[in-house]
């Protein structure tokens, strides 16, 4: 990767809060598998035989419902492998100038397909995660990686992300399961001087976006007639400490290699 082009990336990423990398980052074999993967665990089947961590959606649940399943890349090894990449290690690095790039925590995202007449609660509300993410250090560089496996078009209910919202430090109103929009939007307070700027993170199957812990994002229903796929892998640089040097919460596994590889650098 040129030092131009890097620049360029981390530039971007420092001024909006996001960046996508739409076209295909990881290879089609490797999707492939991580979507077999993604139904296996979605079904219960664990062939590591370690269950992911308790999760709002389990095996058996509505599959109307927005499934979202914890940690899964420990109960399957093709998912271990996607979360694994080291191109996902590298990207993070050039849009952060990170020396050390550490996978901390997982999330199976399978957003079903709805009819527009549908009353499902499949709407991801507005929210800042580091608003979730009380068990890291203020200041910590965290940041999120959201790998496509399916074609997530402006039907599929893609992420929107807020440009610029990263520097608004953390406001109150952030809520994953909040389904309106427009009345969430509404309590949101944007400082003096900013706007509200979302911009859609279209993705082909294998594409990237990459988000900062303080971005604004939320997304729609999914009307494209298939599965919107996805992992959001959560990753730290060299820049990030637990609170208390603590190992809890959401911070337990990040001394595990088997849960929590680091995908650039050495810790
Ligand atoms: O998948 C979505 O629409 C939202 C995911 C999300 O909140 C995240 O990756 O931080």
């Amino acid at each position: 990767m040129g030092t131009p082009k890097s620049s360029h990336v981390r530039t971007k990423y420092e001024a909006d809060g996001f960046h996508l990398f739409p076209d295909p980052v990881i290879n089609k074999a490797v999707i492939e598998r991580a979507i077999k993967g993604m139904d296996a665990v979605r079904a219960g089947e664990y062939e590591t035989g370690t269950p992911p961590r308790p999760s709002a959606w389990n095996p058996g649940d509505d599959p109307k419902k927005l499934c979202k399943i914890e940690m899964s890349q420990i109960a399957n090894h093709a998912i271990m492998d996607l979360v694994s990449q080291s191109s996902i290690g590298q990207l993070a690095a050039e849009i952060t100038g990170a020396e050390m790039v550490q996978v901390w925590w997982v999330q199976l995202l399978y957003k079903p397909s709805v009819a527009p007449d549908e009353i499902t609660p499949t709407n991801i509300g507005w929210h800042q995660d580091r608003h979730y993410w009380q068990t890291w250090e203020e200041g910590s560089e965290l940041l999120t990686a959201w790998i496509a496996l399916s074609d997530v078009t402006a039907e599929a209910g893609p992420m929107k992300f807020v440009r610029g919202s990263h520097r608004w430090g953390l406001l109150g109103h952030s809520d994953f399961y909040g389904q309106d929009h427009e009345a969430q939007r509404n309590e949101i307070e944007v400082p003096d001087g900013e706007s509200w700027d979302e911009v859609s993170a279209i993705l082909s199957p294998g594409g990237i976006s990459f988000h900062d812990n303080l971005t604004y994002h939320g997304s729609g229903l999914n009307l494209s007639g298939a599965p919107r796929r996805s992992f959001a892998v959560h990753l730290r640089t060299e820049k990030s400490r637990p609170v208390d040097n603590l190992r809890s919460g959401l911070t337990a596994f990040i001394d595990t290699p088997t849960h929590c590889p680091v995908i650039y650098g050495t810790k």
